[in-house]
């Protein structure tokens, strides 16, 4: 009996592997070897190279010099083959039993080994560059039985390079080989600024998440991380000038980031091609502020007696502080900018405060939103003589604050193609996050929704285009800490990632774009992102 039951249960294995029964899943089988997100140009054709990880190697060479930002980078991609190969080693085990032999290459062609890749730098190499709003991203890679080679004009179109290739192996259908597609690619951004936002102040992210995080960016090609460092409920940045604001407004005192710890962080994204710019909010989501400052927030009156508002913008010695501060703040973090917040300023305070009041007479400031615009005014232009240029979300240009020209308006509500029309009329830059909240959810595979949001359709016009120069997935921390940060993001800012990388195409097939996250979404899987399914029932051999 037990043996009729063995038998059974063999020839029911051997036909599923052959394909004589139908399986009743998944839904959307993953692809094999497609890039996400997907390259502007790709020609192939189907027939492939096996690549054995044991005779693999990458051929590094550069115009002049040593790139040792090429050489780790190339690094972390060969530890990566041999992972690869010990998942066919593993699979081999649990299907052994089966005949491999009759479903060995049969459909698509086999054009021999690929055993050498070459990694071509058209340019020099300067291995301590940062990543900028300007940096050149395009690269173009030949598989051929000819060539095998990748190449760009700059190393951060080579660390893109380098992911597609990646993700061009595949694992065959008999899990036995590695394989990668004859193929041409021919691919460069959409978007300059295809970023990320992290809030770690409504819960803690502890650093290995955060790099983490930064890792699945450049496995998704994005170039942004817009750390959302400090709001009303913590304030977790060390600063060296001001230690006390950490100190008295982290949660703990070693829920924090220290300058080292910062430091690991911005090295971490520069390797990878990531810019990371922080936001220090204000006026408004600065509670955290005033546990050690009380006397820069604005004291309420009258019935908020005992509370706090935003920033008391009355007050002269406040910008003495800030200038301080944002002068630390720029030394910290590489980048050319930073963000100024200015989003959702509450005024029953400023209304509340008699100082206040006679503030604005004197001034003569005849509503709130124009003090708001004032203090605005006032934080941006000391941060513009400190030479950082500024993104401010789009409140403060609903406001009509007058921001410096090269500011970025950072639109987020939900009437977002009149905002984006209005903004870039008047000769702004924008991006864009309305489309793109990864703390709403809806059930089931919403990265859908996040998908087919075109950032475009708010003119027909090529130069207001223009001006949006891309976009960012938001997670906001209220609901998530460091034990789902990670699967709540992944793989529903792939969306957002692809969206702002490749053109959208009239013909895209749904059902192909579905499978493609499936596959998307196994390999993060397999590269140590606890990405969550995105679209229902599968199954992704890690
Ligand atoms: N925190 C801060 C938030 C939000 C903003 N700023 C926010 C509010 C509502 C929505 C999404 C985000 N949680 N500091 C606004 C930019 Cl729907």
């Amino acid at each position: 009996m037990n043996l009729l039951i063995d038998l059974i249960a063999t020839f029911l294995c051997v036909a599923l592997v052959h394909g004589y029964i139908e399986k009743p899943g998944p839904r959307y089988p993953p692809t094999k070897g497609e890039v996400w997100p997907r390259p502007q140009t790709q020609i192939k054709n189907g027939s492939y190279f096996i690549l054995k990880p044991s005779l693999f190697q990458f051929k590094l060479t550069t115009k002049h010099g040593e790139c040792t930002l090429l050489k780790d980078a190339i690094l972390r991609y060969e530890l990566l083959i041999p992972h690869a190969y010990a998942i066919v080693q593993k699979t081999l085990d649990t299907f052994n039993h089966t005949n491999h032999k009759k479903i060995w290459h049969t459909d698509k062609k086999f054009l021999g080994n690929i055993n050498y890749f070459d990694v071509e730098l058209t340019s020099s190499c300067n291995d301590l560059e940062y990543p900028t709003d300007i940096s050149y991203e395009g690269y173009s890679i030949v598989i051929s039985e000819g060539t095998k080679r990748l190449n760009s004009t700059s190393v951060w179109g080579i660390l893109k390079g380098l992911e597609s290739f990646y993700q061009s192996i595949y694992l065959a259908d008999d899990y036995l080989s590695l394989r990668i597609n004859k193929t041409f690619i021919d691919d460069h951004p959409r978007y300059s600024h295809r970023g990320l936002l992290l809030d770690t102040s409504r819960h803690f992210i502890p650093l290995n998440k955060i790099l983490l995080t930064i890792d699945a960016m450049s496995q998704n090609k994005l170039n942004v991380f817009h750390w959302h460092i400090v709001d009303d409920q913590s304030f977790p940045y060390v600063s060296q000038k001001f230690p006390e604001l950490s100190e008295k407004g982290a949660y703990v005192s070693f829920y924090t980031y220290t300058p080292a710890q910062i430091q690991v962080v911005i090295e971490y994204a520069r390797i990878r091609g990531i810019r990371v710019i922080p936001e220090f909010d204000t006026p408004g989501h600065t509670r955290s502020w005033g546990v050690a400052h009380p006397e820069i927030l604005t004291a309420c009156e009258g019935d908020l007696a005992g509370k706090y508002g935003p920033i008391n913008p009355a007050r002269e010695e406040t910008y003495d502080f800030l200038n301080e501060l944002f002068g630390e703040v720029k030394e910290v973090f590489a980048d050319n900018y930073i963000h100024l917040g200015g989003d959702e300023v509450e005024f029953e305070c400023w209304e509340s405060n008699s100082n206040i009041a006679q503030f604005m007479k004197k001034h003569k400031i005849g509503d709130y939103n124009a003090l708001e615009s004032y203090y605005i005014q006032k934080v941006i232009n000391l941060v513009d003589k400190l030479k950082y240029k500024s993104i401010v979300w789009e409140e403060v240009f609903n406001n009509g604050v007058k921001v410096p020209k090269e500011t970025i308006v950072h639109v987020w509500k939900g009437d977002w193609t009149d905002t984006l029309l209005n903004v870039t009329q008047n000769s702004y830059k924008a991006i864009l996050s309305s489309c793109w909240y990864l703390d709403h959810l809806d059930s089931g595979g919403d990265w859908e929704s996040f998908y087919y949001c075109e950032p475009n359709m708010f003119s027909n016009d090529t130069v207001l285009q223009s001006r949006l120069i891309g976009g960012e997935a938001c997670m906001w921390s209220e609901v998530v800490d460091t034990n789902n940060v990670i699967s709540r993001i992944w793989p529903r800012a792939s969306a957002t990632a692809e969206r702002l990388w490749t053109e959208q195409i009239d013909d895209e097939d749904f059902d192909v774009v579905r499978r493609r996250l499936e596959e998307h979404t196994c390999r993060m899987n397999r590269r140590g992102i606890e990405a969550q399914p995105p679209n229902g029932p599968g199954f992704c051999v890690v």
